[in-house]
């Protein structure tokens, strides 16, 4: 490539914010056509800010997942999470901010307040479109959100069904400032195998379990060695009760043999390499509502 290309090139970070449960873990990985980000059916699933980057031949956007913003819950972990978005939201060229079509709720107009004191370009994405029928009732609900706000574009998009994804980036690589690449062309995202192999553990729970329990476990790997060709992992799930413990582990194990097996697959896929999986589950009491408990599961500012 020669340097006069490389100096029209657009990049930048673009931080996807929102309440939980929107899609923005979905979006990312949909715009990126790779999962970099795990997502559930359930609000909260992501915990931490995750870069997923891409790179074209014009462009590279530096996406930045954020845990959905909840100002109901006063956990040390919700606050974490809070902070951790919060802060993405300074830090960015753009925001992207997701609500979902034909919903605006106070939890929505929280978050745009809090987005607004940080003064960014804004876009705002309309997500799950593919549920709006008929499709006409977008237009009214497009119209009075432009009227009573100040977004400098609005761009309805299903991010499960791929749906209008080009237009969004576009919308944001045009708000991003002329620049050389700010991370290697081939590097996806900034986190690493352990981080990834924790994150599929954790899905494969949340998605088995209900009530309080997801919210109340955290996954450790413990130990990740590649041996023979193998990748041998093996990973504590730290629950607060011994009644969580129980119902993680399941009748006879059954549930927590379920989640080993597909977290190891899907493992398997990913790292192209055959894995060994051990899973323990271990009780620290109320470790979501102390900051030295946090600190030590990763949950680091
Ligand atoms: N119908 C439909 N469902 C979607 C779409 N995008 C995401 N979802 C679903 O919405 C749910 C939440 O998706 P996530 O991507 O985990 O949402 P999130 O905003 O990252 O949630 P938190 O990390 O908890 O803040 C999942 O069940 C997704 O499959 C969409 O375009 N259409
Ligand atoms: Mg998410």
């Amino acid at each position: 490539m020669t340097k006069d290309t490389e100096s029209t090139l657009r990049c930048g970070f673009a931080a996807v914010v929102g309440r939980p449960n929107v899609g923005k873990s979905t979006l990312i990985n949909a715009l990126l056509r790779r999962k970099v980000s795990i997502t559930s059916p359930k609000p909260q699933t992501t915990r931490h800010r995750i870069l997923g980057i891409k790179s074209t031949s014009d462009a590279q956007i530096v996406f930045v997942d954020t845990p959905g913003i909840n100002y109901a819950e006063t956990r040390a972990l919700n606050r974490y999470m809070n902070r951790a978005a919060h802060g993405a939201i300074e830090d960015v060229d753009v925001v992207v901010f997701v609500v979902e079509a034909l919903k605006w709720s106070p939890q929505d107009q929280r978050v745009e307040e809090r987005i607004e004191e940080s003064k960014r370009p804004t876009i705002l994405v309309l997500n799950k479109v593919d549920r709006v029928r008929p499709r006409s009732k977008l237009l009214p609900f497009i119209d009075k959100l432009a009227k009573d706000h100040d977004y400098d574009e609005i761009v309805p998009v299903s991010a499960r069904r791929g749906e209008n994804l080009e237009a969004l980036e576009s919308a944001i690589k045009s708000r991003l400032p002329q620049s050389e690449r700010l991370f290697p062309e081939d590097m996806l995202t900034d986190r690493g195998d352990r981080f990834v192999a924790a994150e599929l553990i954790r899905e494969k729970l949340i998605l088995r379990l209900e009530q309080e329990v997801p919210y109340r476990l955290s996954v450790e790997i413990e130990e990740m060695v590649a041996r023979d060709n193998v990748m041998h992992i093996s990973a504590i799930i730290w629950v607060e009760r011994p009644g969580q413990k129980a119902i993680v582990i399941g009748r006879k194990g059954e549930l927590l043999k379920q989640v080993g097996t597909s977290a190891r697959r899907e493992m398997e896929r990913l790292f192209g390499q055959r894995v060994d999986l051990r899973l323990w589950v271990k009780i620290k009491d109320e470790w979501s509502d102390n900051d030295r408990a946090l600190a030590s599961l990763g949950y680091l500012d």
